[in-house]
């Protein structure tokens, strides 16, 4: 018969290891078009991912040379909000700027 205090008195215990599991990071990138003035990109970048006007050249300009470039890093709400705010001015402006999302290996 099973004794149900077997644990107890031999004093195997199964140990809780606590995990926590960080969340995992998404990249927002910026894809290039034909129509996009560059001064526009580079004022969306600066208005929506708070990088300096220096930054947002060189991704701006990294993106118009090899179609497209990381922008940052996020969680993924935070991600994709940013990639349809950014995505949403261009269109209110009538251009076909766009921000993709995709999660990190
Ligand atoms: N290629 C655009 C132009 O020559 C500028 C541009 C750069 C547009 C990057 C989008 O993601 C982009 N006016």
């Amino acid at each position: 018969m099973a004794d149900p205090d077997i644990n107890t008195k031999t004093r195997l215990r199964t140990k809780v290891v606590p995990k926590t599991e960080r969340p995992k990071l998404h990249k927002v990138i910026l894809v290039n078009d034909d129509y996009t003035p560059r001064e526009f990109v580079v004022r969306v970048l600066q208005a929506v991912f708070r990088t300096s006007e220096d930054e947002a050249h060189n991704i701006m300009i990294t993106a118009h040379r090899r179609g497209v470039c990381v922008v940052a890093v996020y969680t993924r709400d935070i991600a994709e909000t940013k990639a349809t705010e950014a995505t949403d001015l261009g269109k209110s402006a009538g251009f076909p700027l766009m921000f993709t999302t995709e999660p990190e290996e």
